[in-house]
């Protein structure tokens, strides 16, 4: 099985990114499964920085990069982006890049929703990334999406949009948002159509084709599992399953196919947005590890809110992903701290817990328990051997492994693609 699922383990911002890219040059498909433009992937490949949301890691490298069914596509986005990628002197052909002809798409009525609602909401916000991916797989779920291969047929395109409309009015009245301009969006959509229409195919299909030839795939999970809609910390989640299950339903493959599962794990936790954290530092180690690391979102630019590992959280993501090995991220960030913590319980009223319960307020009153360890204040940053790290990393290193539940395949030491270390 030459198959390769990546998925976050944590919140996002793991580091994906940069495994993938890694990975990438070992695949020949590329494909992502769900989210959206909500995603941020930073690839720094030859000192260019490329910052993808929506289109999948392997243009970078000319993979044949798929979108698949399970993603919500914002036209517009795309094309903006696949115009900022062109200016770094890639070409986004059809030959390179292929979409689901039965995505959904994310529509301007499904951002201003997004942002509409954040803004009602107040303190009680979700502290989304304002891309609209919630509003657009509610429409999906309620069956009133707008599909890529929808475009092709105008004629239809039109009572269509109107029964969308028709729940969106009601929705944007309760809001204080003005009516939708159905003309002008009916016309904006017929008028990107072709360009959009030219990247459409059936997926599975692509997919079928290639696995009967052999092709290495390479499943692009974004966001992290503590985001999924089923498993996350609802309702601070987004609005697709992230988890590795998700790699098959959400490019028409079976279950088979997700290969290797590699879990990226950030070597201590960040998350972005409002919703229970356990670990969170409040302290000047938690701002030390946010200005070391650079915790700022790709695309949206937002403050990371930064913690200590929590591994209660890791091996529980092990679990609903079926993750094979882990690649530890981001380890040179700790440098220098004398003392590391990592959670390894749960105390909520007078239980210790080994997972997270499900209920909000359980989770909002969780007292963690820490295990300590002694840090190192040798630079771990661009170490490209086992034996360049420091006793004390390697210590940390190997009590993670044992407190996941799981093997740390790769070890991330800088966000170059040489600065990686194969453990296995
Ligand atoms: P949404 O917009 O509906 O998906 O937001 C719902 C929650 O999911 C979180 N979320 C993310 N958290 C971290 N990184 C994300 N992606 C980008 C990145 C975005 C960025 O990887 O850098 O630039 O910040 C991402 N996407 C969604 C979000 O914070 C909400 O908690
Ligand atoms: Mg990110």
């Amino acid at each position: 099985m030459a198959n390769v699922t990546v998925v976050g383990a944590q919140w996002g911002d793991e580091g994906k990114g940069k495994l993938v890219d890694w990975l990438s040059n070992r695949a020949d498909v590329v494909v992502r499964f769900q989210g959206g433009h909500n995603a941020g992937h930073t690839l720094v490949v030859d000192g260019k920085v490329y910052k993808l949301s929506l289109l999948p890691s392997g243009v970078v490298q000319g993979k044949l990069s798929v979108i698949g069914n399970g993603v919500v596509v914002d036209p517009w986005a795309l094309f903006d982006e696949i115009g900022r990628v062109e200016a770094l002197g890639l070409k986004i052909t059809s030959d390179l890049l292929v979409l689901a002809d039965n995505a959904c798409l994310i529509l301007p009525i499904h951002r201003e929703l997004d942002t509409a609602r954040e803004a009602a909401a107040g303190a009680g916000k979700i502290g989304t990334t304002g891309r609209g991916i919630g509003p657009a797989y509610e429409d999906k779920v309620g069956r009133r999406a707008i599909r890529v291969a929808d475009l092709e047929d105008f004629e239809a395109l039109d009572a269509k949009i109107e029964r969308l409309l028709a729940h969106h009015n009601a929705l944007r009245k309760g809001l204080g948002l003005a009516e939708v301009d159905t003309a002008a969006l009916v016309a904006s959509l017929k008028e990107i159509a072709p360009r959009l229409l030219a990247f459409a195919k059936p997926v599975w299909y692509v997919l079928d084709k290639a696995k009967s030839e052999g092709k290495r795939i390479l499943f692009e999970g974004a966001q992290g599992a503590l985001l999924d809609i089923d498993h996350g910390t609802y309702p601070f989640v987004t609005s697709s399953n992230t988890v590795a299950g998700q790699a098959a339903a959400g490019s028409g493959m079976g279950p088979r196919s997700a290969g290797y599962v590699l879990g990226i794990l950030k070597a201590y936790t960040t998350r972005v947005g409002s919703g229970p954290f356990p670990t969170e530092l409040f302290d000047e180690i938690g701002e030390r590890i946010s200005r070391v690391g650079h915790e700022f979102g790709t695309v949206t630019g937002r403050a990371r809110r930064c913690g200590w590992l929590d591994a209660v959280l890791a091996r529980q993501s092990i679990a609903i992903n079926g993750i094979d090995g882990v690649a530890l991220t981001k380890l040179d960030v700790l440098d220098g701290i004398e003392t590391l913590k990592i959670c390894v319980g749960y105390k909520v009223g007078d239980k210790v817990l080994d997972y997270l319960p499900a209920g909000f307020k359980a989770q909002a009153g969780i007292e963690p328990v820490y295990e300590e360890l002694e840090g190192w204040s040798e630079s771990t940053q661009g170490a490209r051997s086992w034996k360049d790290l420091p006793g004390n990393a390697v210590k940390y290193v190997r009590r993670i492994e044992e407190l996941i539940g799981a093997p740390v395949a790769l070890l991330s030491t800088s966000p170059e693609r040489e600065d990686t270390i194969l453990m296995r």
